[in-house]
């Protein structure tokens, strides 16, 4: 395994292969034996765009060679950063295929993000949109080239960036179209190793990479897409962002792809585009976080677009309250699935055959019967049966470590392999988890997670702070939002100050501060660390006493 990550432990790793859950293929194989069966079927449409999967295959081989062309090698770690559009597909399964790994980042990263990205992975090459919701991907990246000695190569969605983009080294910026060459004989990825990288949730200031190798995921998205019964006729609209997990791999965009089924790329979220979407391509299934599931909900009472096609939606990614759950099903006229999960691995979802109540009132169950979960007490202790406690997990596509974190890890995982999740959750007696809440210090806005301590360690760069302390403030729609206690230095901040300058210091728009509270201190608890619990009751008692 690539130098910095964790391997399973051999014993365990044995009882993975041994039950058929790791199967020694990587992706990109994968993707070429679906192709090899499917041929000219389609296999990605975004807007008037189709490709069949052998049009897919072929762009794939194309694009990997291109990639060894331009100097990237197998091992390299290269940050993808794309809307959903073919080409993120593409370029994934490309450096799949070469054994170079993609480095998933969201489309709304800022030089703060990206920056730390391309420092802890080492990446050679950032590939981009260039101009994008108005802003210069490009620009970020020739800067980032400055910075980052490894980082030699842009490669960019859009090629009139490439024309227009101010002076740049030469050869540093490249057209993604232009990454196009005969396809090579390359040696084949080794199974076990990572095949790429999404980013944690963050309970650090900066967010720690998740190394997800081929063994793993193949599993993970075979066991959910058998989970859901999926096969060539499947069609999934990627809504949420491609990169999430739950996008990617839930079963997802591979998981659809590898079961020969369409997946269909939805440039924007908005319910009623992705409608006529659904109406025009018989969309089958999608994925959506609560607050997008509550807008479709809400349109689809006035929308007369034929939904008739949409047999699942499965929800996750935050908290989905049982009054929006009972109302998915008769509205849009489908099943819903609840999803639990998270970049890191362990998947829980609802089933099937699962009864009414059951998939209204949890997050269902582990994917693999391989998942181990325990429910422990602050002391670490297995709390009684159907007790609260921290969830921990382990199993056969949960991740052993962080990438090159070894003090992190030391922190987030038990010495026999269990990982912390942060989450605080309940078992049924059926078995079915329910999650109900976190102690890890993330909010988690409509789905976004941000990091507390990341806001607040650029809060506190500001002139005009002292001390600061983020909690989630709650929010009707978003489920949570950013709430930031400052002890002000002087005269104290408003609120659009410390956004626009949270904003110039490159943080991503999501991360930004909803809301203020001035304080003369933050109230410590008695270890002497700032009390998030009673800022957390306070901000609510506020909120609820100005509505
Ligand atoms: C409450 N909190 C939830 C849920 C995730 C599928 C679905 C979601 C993610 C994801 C994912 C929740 N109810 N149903 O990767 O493959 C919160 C938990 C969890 C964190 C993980 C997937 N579903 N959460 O959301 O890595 O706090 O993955 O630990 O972005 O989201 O976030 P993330």
């Amino acid at each position: 395994m690539l130098e910095g990550c964790t391997p399973w432990p051999g014993e365990r790793a044995r009882r993975y292969r041994a039950a058929g859950h790791w199967r020694g293929e990587n992706l990109a194989d994968l993707l070429s034996a679906t192709a090899a069966t499917h041929h000219d079927r389609t296999a990605l449409v975004l807007g008037g765009r189709r490709l069949t999967f052998a049009e897919l295959d072929r762009r794939v081989a194309r694009t990997a060679a291109g990639f060894v062309e331009r100097g990237i090698a197998a091992g390299d770690r290269v940050v993808v950063q794309l809307p959903n559009v073919p080409e993120f597909v593409i370029v994934c399964f490309a450096l799949f295929r070469m054994g170079a790994k993609p480095v998933f980042s969201l489309v709304s990263h800022r030089a703060n993000e990206i920056r730390h990205l391309c420092g802890i992975s080492g990446a050679v090459a950032y590939v981009v949109p260039g101009e994008y919701q108005g802003f210069d991907h490009t620009r970020l990246a020739l800067d980032l080239v400055e910075e980052h000695a490894a980082l030699r190569k842009v490669f960019v969605l859009d090629r009139e960036a490439v024309a227009g983009a101010a002076a740049a080294p030469p050869g540093v910026l490249v057209a993604l179209d232009d990454v196009d060459a005969e396809p090579l004989p390359l040696p084949a990825p080794d199974p076990s190793d990572v095949a790429f990288f999404l980013l944690s949730g963050g309970t650090t200031a900066l967010p720690k990479l998740i190394p997800r190798t081929h063994d793993d995921y193949a599993y993970q998205v075979r066991a959910a897409a058998a989970l859901l019964g999926l096969d060539q006729d499947a069609v999934y609209l990627a809504v949420l962002p491609a990169e999430f997990n739950f996008t990617w791999g839930c079963p997802g965009v591979v998981g659809t792809l590898l079961s020969g089924g369409t997946v269909v790329l939805a440039d924007a979220p908005i319910a009623d585009e992705c409608f006529e979407t659904v109406a025009r391509e018989g969309v089958t299934f999608t994925s959506l976080v609560p607050t997008l599931a509550q807008l479709w909900v809400e349109a689809a009472e006035w929308s007369e677009a034929d939904l008739s096609s949409l047999r699942l939606v499965q929800i996750g990614g935050a908290r989905t309250h049982s009054s929006l759950a009972a109302r998915v099903g008769p509205v849009l006229g489908c099943r819903l699935q609840q999803v639990f999960g998270m970049a890191e691995g362990l998947l829980t979802l609802s089933r099937p055959t699962d009864s009414e109540e059951r998939v209204l009132a949890t997050q269902g169950r582990p994917l693999s019967p391989d998942d181990e979960v325990r429910i422990v007490g602050p002391a670490g202790d297995d709390v009684p049966p159907g007790g609260t406690g921290e969830l921990l997990t382990r199993g056969p596509y949960t991740l052993q470590g962080y990438y090159k974190a070894p003090e992190h890890n030391a922190r987030a995982f038990t010495e026999d392999g269990f990982y912390r999740t942060g989450d605080l959750a309940r078992l049924t007696d059926d078995g079915d988890l329910v999650i109900e809440g976190r102690i890890k210090d993330v909010i988690n806005r409509g789905g976004d997670k941000v990091s507390a301590p990341e806001v607040e360690e650029h809060l506190l760069a500001h002139p005009a702070v002292a001390e600061a302390a983020v909690v989630p403030v709650p929010d009707p729609f978003l489920g949570e939002r950013i709430g930031a206690y400052v002890v002000p230095d002087g005269p104290p901040p408003a609120l659009r100050e410390l956004k626009e300058a949270l904003h110039a210091d490159g943080l991503a728009d999501y991360k930004l501060p909803d809301w203020l509270a001035i304080v003369e201190a933050l109230p410590l608890t008695g270890l002497g660390k700032v009390d998030k619990k009673t800022l957390t009751a306070d901000a609510a008692a506020r909120i609820h006493a100005a509505d």
